[in-house]
């Protein structure tokens, strides 16, 4: 690569090698190739503030910070990013909530970080912007006078083009999105529905090569679906700690849900499902318990405050009605749990449950898949609408609605046999491998590169040679 690879994403780690996912994967990236990891500082400020600043330690690459305001948290984050694009992209138009200074906030916001990457960004880098909160980055930096070559990805599910009626008229995506040279979504279903909102746009012209011309811009959308980082995670679940103590002292089977606290989850209906199992559950079959962790989360949100409340409620009665004085059916545990307990966790848990409404990937199902050991597995039950289901077609793919469904697979799964749970097991497995997070952010890096080299700069023989 010429010049140096910039990311950008919402968040940046402060410690120098940060474990696991994603936030591994950039850090490798950005280590063997080198160059800069720009995010937001977690500290608010009190005013606007200019330029970027060192953040956290220093590793082989550099790590700046651009500040927020306590306005710009409210409007940028907490108002059009997550109660706005969050809703829309998650099919929740309903808990849309529009207001002119969150839109505001979040032009401003973009505006102004993308003057701060201007500042530290040559021709010949390339720029990886990750995630909702920065739609209209690309735009604003083209405006800074900025030719080289951007890409996005976008962590969660493209809107349907019905959906996108819920956006105010400024939330231009067919421009915001025309504006980079690669648009990188989850997954096939993603690419359709954002290549669907280019056709209902007049102005946007598909070219034989597959691309999107929009006005004097090229745009390539293509799926690179994430994933994680396998061996790390295999090594976990296999690791020694009180995490298999804490297992050993729930009777019977496990099923476990692993979700931020977030309406998207589906887990309302998860519960229900299960207290629905319990109901139909032999009295003379083992005894079963789900436990569901389920980290806070977004929680000045109204509606996210609103879901906790509905869980709390729904985990008491689904225990008041059938906990015995020795036997807790539902353990919920709003709390973040260390990574390598979590690990040994899944892999005690004879079941995943997975059951989110709407999802862009959900890292849970293949890192559930990954802490099983392959000579006695456990069964994945899996949302259709979770991006994972578009590869791990191996697992019981259920509708996250319908509560029967999955009642009735929670018992297929508590029951099914050995031999079927290794076939299920090696099949996502393969997936699960097939997708490391390396391999996800080595592939996107050079699709970005090969998509700068056809369509905005010419090719040098270095570029081509690494493609
Ligand atoms: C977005 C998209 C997409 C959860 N609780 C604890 C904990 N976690 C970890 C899980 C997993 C991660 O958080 C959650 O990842 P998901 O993919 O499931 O979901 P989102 O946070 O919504 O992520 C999603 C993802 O971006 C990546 O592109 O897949 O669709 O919505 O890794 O293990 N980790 C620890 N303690 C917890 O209590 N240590």
């Amino acid at each position: 690569m010429a010049g140096k690879l910039i990311v950008i994403s919402n968040r940046i780690p402060s410690e120098a090698a940060p474990a696991g996912g994603l936030v591994f994967a950039l850090h490798e990236t950005l280590r063997k190739i080198g160059g800069i990891w720009i995010g937001s500082h977690p500290d608010l400020v009190e005013e606007p503030t200019d330029g970027l600043s060192p953040y956290g330690e220093q590793a082989q690459y550099e790590r700046l910070a651009f500040r927020l305001t306590r306005a710009d948290y409210e409007n940028f984050y907490l108002g059009f990013s997550n109660s706005v694009l969050w809703p829309v992209c998650h099919r929740r138009g309903d808990l849309v909530q529009l207001d002119r200074g969150y839109e505001e906030g979040y032009a401003a916001v973009n505006a102004r970080l993308a003057r701060q990457v201007a500042e530290v960004a040559g021709a010949e880098d390339m720029i990886w912007v990750h995630d909702y909160h920065f739609f209209p980055l690309a735009s604003e930096l083209r405006k800074t006078g900025f030719t080289g070559k951007i890409g996005f990805f976008l962590h969660i599910p493209f809107p349907a083009l019905g959906d996108l009626g819920a956006l105010p008229r400024a939330a231009n995506l067919p421009q915001w999105l025309a504006d980079y040279d690669l648009v990188g979504l989850q997954t096939r279903a993603d690419v359709a529905r954002c290549l669907e909102m280019f056709r209902a746009e007049s102005k946007a012209e598909f070219m034989m090569d597959g691309t999107v011309k929009c006005g004097s811009r090229t745009v390539a959308v293509q799926s690179f679906p994430i994933g994680i980082d396998v061996d790390s995670f295999v090594k976990a679940a296999q690791s020694d700690g009180q995490g298999d103590k804490l297992a050993d002292d729930m009777s019977g089977d496990l099923v476990i849900g692993v979700d931020r606290l977030d309406y998207s989850k589906g887990l309302p209906n998860r519960f229900r499902a299960f207290g629905r199992y319990l109901e139909t559950r032999d009295e003379r079959e083992r005894r079963v318990s789900m436990v569901q962790i389920a980290p806070p989360s977004r929680e000045e949100v109204s509606a996210y405050r609103e879901l906790r409340y509905e869980l709390e409620e729904l985990v008491g009665r689904v225990n008041g009605e059938h906990g015995e004085i020795d036997w807790t059916p539902l353990r919920y545990i709003h709390r973040n749990l260390d990574r390598d307990l979590l690990a040994r966790l899944y892999r005690r848990a004879r079941v995943g449950v997975v059951t989110p409404f709407a999802d862009g990937m959900n890292l849970v199902a293949k890192e559930y898949i990954a802490a099983q050991d392959p000579e006695d597995p456990g069964v994945l039950v899996l949302s259709h609408m979770a991006g994972a289901a578009e590869d791990l077609t191996e697992a019981l793919l259920v509708n996250p609605y319908d509560i029967e469904e999955m009642s009735e697979a929670l018992k297929t799964a508590l029951t099914m046999p050995l031999e079927e749970r290794k076939q299920r097991y090696a099949a996502c497995m393969e997936q699960v491998r097939a997708t490391d997070v390396t391999k996800w952010s080595q592939s996107y890096v050079r699709t970005l590169q090969k998509c700068a080299a056809t369509l905005v700069v010419k090719p040098t023989p270095r570029v081509k040679s690494e493609a």
